[in-house]
């Protein structure tokens, strides 16, 4: 479901230790159509991502390599920390949301959006953000 609060989403997972896994985004666990899905990978340990928002966009973040430290903070000021680590773990992040992220060496973060890239939709200026 659509929320205006980040939350964490424990997708379904299939198999065992013996044969391997596969993890699940159903329709039924989204809480939005997704519309493009990319990912970012070799971010070097000492380089931290993010730093905007978006008006519109939603997104879902996973590790499914690694390890990811996202910081969230709306603009009521909460703030709140989220560790991903295990691929079958999603962090839903609503429109309106700051974030910065950290990479371990081998994290590969996925992201399903809600829309398509359009760079008028982020907020880079944490000040214009606050507004
Ligand atoms: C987010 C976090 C979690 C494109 O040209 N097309 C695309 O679809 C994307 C996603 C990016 N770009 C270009 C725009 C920038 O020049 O790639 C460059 C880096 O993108 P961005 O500043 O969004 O990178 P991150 O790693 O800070 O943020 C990414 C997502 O793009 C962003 O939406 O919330 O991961």
């Amino acid at each position: 479901m659509s929320s205006n609060q980040p939350y964490v989403i424990n997708f379904n997972s299939i198999g065992k230790s013996d044969i391997g896994y596969i993890s699940l985004a159903e329709k039924e666990t989204l809480p939005f159509v997704p519309k493009r899905i990319y990912w970012t990978y070799f971010t070097p340990e000492d380089v931290i991502r993010g730093h905007h928002s978006h008006y519109n966009l939603e997104q879902i973040l996973v590790a499914v390599a690694g390890r990811i430290i996202v910081t969230t903070e709306l603009k009521n000021g909460e703030k709140k920390e989220f560790i991903l680590e295990s691929p079958k773990v999603g962090l839903y992040i609503p429109k309106m949301c700051w974030r910065i992220m950290k990479y371990s060496h081998n994290a590969v973060q996925m992201c399903i959006a809600s829309n398509e890239y359009d760079e008028k939709d982020y907020i880079r200026d944490y000040n214009e953000f606050l507004k």
